[in-house]
């Protein structure tokens, strides 16, 4: 036998079992054994039946990602399945950890599936611009029906082995030694007697199937699919399992496979799916780490609630400081109504909201952060304010304590220098809602500690957010691009394209909103705060802020909000004040089509982040798609600025801010030099072509 694949015999049980670190991923150099011991085990007349099973943490979690776009290897996948189904003994997939994508389509081969209680099982292929390409599309449904399939296969999101087995995709869940159960199990169906029939053979369910409820939810599915093209394949594929023979069924399944995985949004999808996994890599392997316990932090508004709710929801102790007893319960409650909004959606329950709720202490006493590990101040934004902080930090916290700030744009180096331990400090740059959203911007300023680093990047996959490690400037990598993105935006109004034109441009790109849906969301009175700080002025929204127009917190902003609603509607009165100052200006408005509006808004954002690696603000192109990706909502499917600048073309990219820079004279259009050895390279690290 091979390293990857070995096989034992427990009185004519077959034990098969996989191992392949870290994952199990179904490699080729898995696949060619395992079909070799598969059918030695099928031909064996000493056997009774087959356990299938893996070493190490979990069950196969697919097919292996990195062997994408390369010559497939014999035998593929799909034929080490159909193999497993020519075998008449009973066979049973034993599955820990995750059995996901290929990893559950191989145990769709065996005729019974077993799991421990632990065990999550589903298919995420979606989440990689994909479709299951193993027959998991044809599969599925024949053991779960056709609209439990579709739910499954279209959200990626893997399902407890509880409600796999109430679902009919497992026979059995077991706590304790799995694969002593699976052998018992397998040796008393084997025992019973068949006829096994393989999954393949089970259209009872199907006959079952409602097109119009199943088409109609798929119609609910493409709108929320926002141009991507892999939620429609999956859906495509799921009804064929129902309406084709299962051969025609599983040839078009393949079909569609062969498209996906050439098709760009895979190719971005799948560069994400490393890109996040490379950001949280640090220079130096195995750096030793501090131990976290209690985390402090102050200040209790949006921020720091949101900050405090992160941690607690991963399990941490959390100290929350404010200045005043009823700052303090005014934090508390937020959080203790974010909670109860959770367990009235059904995604928290009532125990796990009572434990959270109790990992909270609240003070207004900085004494009482004396026990923590980590704090994280998220204070107003304003230097003095955080150098008081951090002075007060200084004084009572322990030696090795993290300092952590969660400021969005000041010089972290600054902060540091203002006390006696600036190893100690550094940037958690959280985006609000801070217990939602995945990136965490992780600023290492000039004196940070190696081990304090490599610290709060674990702590970040701890608490479940997307680490970036980013250097210090103004904005980091995040915001300062943002910058750079909008600039233009009130030129654009002012020159002739309304906030919904712009707007529509973005969400027809794939944005989740636009610039203006943005601002209104989060309040223009940030933004409004951050240029009056800096001497900037925007005439449009400025304008906006000084008639109390903040977004929707006022009802009224770039658009109007009648009572409540979330999606604003054009407002006459805005049209009219662009107008105005247009006019002033003395400019004649034109109309304005979306190309332009893409070009004058995400080609500096391009720009803005090859300057950024230039000055090693960030260490790869592929960290700064992972922070537009998880903090802003760059579309999936486009990979990221920097991945779809090699989409898009660099040369034309260069062209297009050239025509802008020499019609306009503005520096957010002059190309930064390494964009220009992208457009000769190919690459964005400046080696050969990629
Ligand atoms: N192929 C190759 N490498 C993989 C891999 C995979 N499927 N999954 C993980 N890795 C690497 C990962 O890059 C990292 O490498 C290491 O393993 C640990 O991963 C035909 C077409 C299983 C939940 O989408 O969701 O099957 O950084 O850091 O946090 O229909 O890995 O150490 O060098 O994520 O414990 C479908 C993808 C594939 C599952 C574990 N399967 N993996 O999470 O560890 S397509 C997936 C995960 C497919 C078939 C189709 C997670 C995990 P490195 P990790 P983790």
């Amino acid at each position: 036998m091979s390293n990857s694949v070995s096989v034992a015999n427990e009185n004519g049980v077959a034990i098969v079992t996989i191992d392949n670190p870290p994952v199990n991923a179904l490699s080729f150099h898995v696949r060619e054994p395992l079909m070799q011991a598969l059918v030695a085990l099928r031909d064996d007349a000493e056997v009774a039946a087959i356990v299938l099973a893996c070493a190490g943490r979990t069950f196969v979690a697919g097919a292996d990602i990195t062997e994408f776009g390369k010559p497939v290897q014999q035998p593929d996948l799909r034929a080490v399945v159909a193999l497993l189904e020519t075998i008449a003994k009973p066979t049973v997939a034993a599955i820990h950890g995750t059995a996901l994508g290929g990893g559950l389509e191989l145990a769709l081969g065996c005729h019974f599936r077993v799991a421990n209680t632990g065990a999550r099982l589903g298919l995420p292929e979606v989440k990689l611009g994909l479709l299951p390409g193993g027959g998991g599309t044809v599969r599925l449904p024949r053991l779960v029906g056709a609209v439990k399939a579709l739910r499954i296969i279209v959200s990626g999101t893997p399902v407890g082995a509880q409600e796999a087995h109430g679902a009919g995709l497992v026979d059995a869940v077991f706590e304790g030694d799995l694969t002593a159960h699976a052998v018992n199990f397998a040796r008393e169906i084997a025992r019973k007697g068949g006829p096994f029939t393989p999954v393949r053979d089970r259209d009872d369910l199907l006959k079952e199937t409602d097109l119009a409820t199943f088409d109609a939810e798929v119609v609910d599915l493409a709108r929320k699919a926002r141009g991507l093209e892999a939620p429609i394949a999956c859906a495509q594929a799921v009804r064929n399992a129902v309406t084709l023979p299962f051969d025609d069924a599983l040839a078009a399944e393949r079909a569609l496979f062969v498209t996906l995985v050439a098709s760009d949004q895979s190719r971005a999808q799948r560069h994400l799916f490393f890109a996040e996994r490379e950001a949280a890599k640090l220079p130096g392997k195995d750096t030793p780490k501090r131990r976290i316990g209690r985390v402090g932090v102050i200040g209790a508004g949006t921020m720091g609630g949101g900050i405090a709710m992160a941690f607690a929801n991963g399990g941490f102790a959390v100290t929350l400081l404010e200045t005043s007893q009823e700052a303090l319960q005014r934090g508390l409650g937020m959080i203790e109504k974010n909670y109860t909004v959770s367990v009235a959606r059904g995604s928290l329950s009532e125990d796990a909201k009572r434990d959270r709720l109790a990992q909270f202490k609240g003070s207004t006493d900085y004494a009482d952060l004396a026990d923590c590990d980590l704090i994280i101040e998220a204070v107003f934004e304003d230097m003095a304010v955080k150098k008081e902080v951090f002075g007060k930090l200084d004084a009572i916290a322990r030696p090795g304590v993290i300092l952590a700030t969660n400021t969005s744009y000041l010089d972290i180096n600054e902060i540091a220098a203002s006390v006696s331990r600036p190893q100690d400090v550094l940037g958690l740059h959280f985006f609000s809602p801070a217990n939602v959203m995945k990136l965490l911007e992780i600023v290492r300023a000039e004196k940070t500690a190696p081990d304090a680093l490599a610290t709060v990047v674990d702590l970040a996959r701890r608490v479940g957010k997307v680490a970036v490690v980013v250097g210090v400037c103004h904005g980091f990598v995040g915001n300062r691009m943002l910058a750079a993105r909008g600039s233009e935006s009130e030129a654009l109004l002012l020159e002739g394209a309304t906030p919904g034109q712009i707007d529509k441009a973005f969400t027809d790109f794939g944005w989740p909103m636009g610039p203006f849906q943005m601002g209104d969301l989060a309040g223009l009175d940030i933004g409004w705060r951050n240029r009056k700080a800096r001497g900037l002025t925007a005439v449009i929204s400025d304008t906006l802020c000084e008639q109390g127009r903040f977004g929707q917190k006022s009802g009224r902003g770039f658009y109007l909000y009648e009572a409540g609603a979330r999606a604003g509607v054009p407002d006459p009165e805005v049209e009219a004040l662009i107008r105005e100052k247009a006019a002033e200006r003395g400019i004649e408005p034109r109309a304005i089509g979306a190309d332009e509006i893409i070009e004058r808004t995400l080609y500096p954002l391009i720009n803005e982040g090859a300057k950024i690696l230039e000055e090693k603000i960030a260490a790869r192109a592929s960290d700064i798609d992972v922070v537009w990706v998880n903090g802003y909502g760059f579309p999936i499917g486009k990979g990221g600025p920097m991945f779809w600048a090699g989409l898009e073309g660099a040369a034309k990219i260069i062209e297009r801010l050239e025509y802008w820079h020499q019609r306009t004279g503005k520096d957010v259009f002059k190309p930064a030099p390494l964009l220009k050895r992208m457009a000769e390279t190919g690459s964005w690290d400046g080696s050969a072509a990629a």
